[in-house]
């Protein structure tokens, strides 16, 4: 690309113009829409319905091997803002992989963080590191940066799960590495409980006394639906509200489950309105079971079990649930809270 050449009906300032363009260099004061009041924001609240998502997931199964193309079966939700790039807003990207019975997805590493949540089915294995952890229904799978991961699937039917992984923000620090595995594992474990929930997953608050070297992350790699699911509805019952949300947490620190990406589960009951709130950063998603509405700036998306949804940086969003309504979000908010850009409030609807 070359640096863009300006123009001035000024002689000698036309004549700056060009030698400034030879040196690169651009005027600010030609330079328009850098600072805004707020978020300029080229993606658009956009909903994937789930009926799409499991027949064209299921095509893909049925005519792409696993093996083309960087060896994950893969469709990326490409937000119409973004001209054409495979990303569900400027900072994260949202798939869904598809995995046919007895196929595997061989193990590799990277410095994007993933995760995955599984909106139906069950039977895969994915292995984080050498620790083998079966994947559910409204299970939460971590492969944080830089850990191996490979997907397995023993079973006799195909599974599906939405991966979300923080890999626009990584591209944009210019911090992609990638290596491949080592040859495929010949066996694995499918033990009901990975090493990492035997340590780590007891659950009510209790954690090993010796913790050893804490990574970075959760090292706690999968959260259970059957303990969210009783936890949501113990929350409901403390809070006597229609309208509950959890937090997934390393359960060492207290803090987000990785360094990049916030992961929450939302239960509303038949009826419930959630107040009108926006915030910095992306939320991507998922209703795990029910139907509603969700308004995202001026546009109202029905919702059903399986459709995913992004809420764009600074975007109104509010959920009506028409049934009881289990809603996982993940987000970037710790990145922006880190950098000190969060910021979030409520709008009168
Ligand atoms: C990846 O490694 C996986 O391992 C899924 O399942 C999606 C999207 C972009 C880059 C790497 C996986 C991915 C990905």
């Amino acid at each position: 690309m070359t640096t863009p050449r300006f123009r001035s009906e000024e002689v000698p300032l036309d004549a700056f113009y060009d030698d400034l363009s030879t040196a690169h260099l651009q005027p600010l004061w030609e330079l328009h829409g850098l600072i805004t009041p707020t978020p300029r924001v080229r993606a658009v609240p956009y909903r994937w319905r789930a009926d799409d998502l499991a027949k064209l997931g299921r095509r893909a199964g049925e005519l792409v091997p696993v093996d083309r193309g960087g060896d994950r079966r893969v469709l990326a939700m490409s937000n119409p803002g973004l001209d054409g790039a495979p990303f569900i807003s400027g900072t994260l990207w949202a798939a869904v992989q598809y995995l046919q019975p007895q196929e595997s997805a061989p193990a590799h590493r990277h410095t994007p963080a993933a995760l995955r949540f599984v909106l139906d089915g069950h039977g895969v294995y994915t292995q984080v590191d050498g620790d083998a952890v079966g994947m559910s229904r409204g299970d939460l799978v971590l492969t944080p940066s830089w850990t191996f991961h490979e997907h397995h699937n023993p079973g006799d039917v195909p599974m599906m799960w939405l991966d979300i992984l923080d890999l626009p923000v990584v591209a944009a620090l210019d911090a992609v590495f990638f290596e491949p595995g080592p040859a495929e594992e010949a066996s694995y474990s499918q033990a009901p409980r990975s090493t990492a929930e035997l340590r780590w997953g007891a659950g009510a608050g209790l954690a090993p006394a010796d913790t050893g070297g804490l990574p970075q992350h959760s090292p706690l790699l999968v959260y259970r639906w059957k303990h969210t699911d009783a936890a949501l509805d113990a929350l409901l019952e403390a809070q006597q509200t229609t309208d509950v949300v959890l937090r997934f947490r390393d359960p060492a620190r207290g803090g987000d489950v990785m360094p990049t990406m916030r992961c929450e589960m939302r239960r509303l009951l038949p009826g419930a309105v959630t107040t009108t709130d926006r915030q910095t950063g992306t939320r991507v998603s998922a209703v795990l079971d029910g139907h509603g509405v969700v308004e995202l700036g001026g546009t109202s998306f029905d919702l059903a079990a399986g459709d995913v949804f992004v809420v764009p940086s600074w975007c109104t969003h509010r959920l009506r649930a028409q049934s009881r309504m289990d809603v996982f979000t993940t987000s970037d908010s710790p990145v922006l809270e880190a950098l000190g850009l969060h910021r979030r409030e409520q709008v009168a609807a």
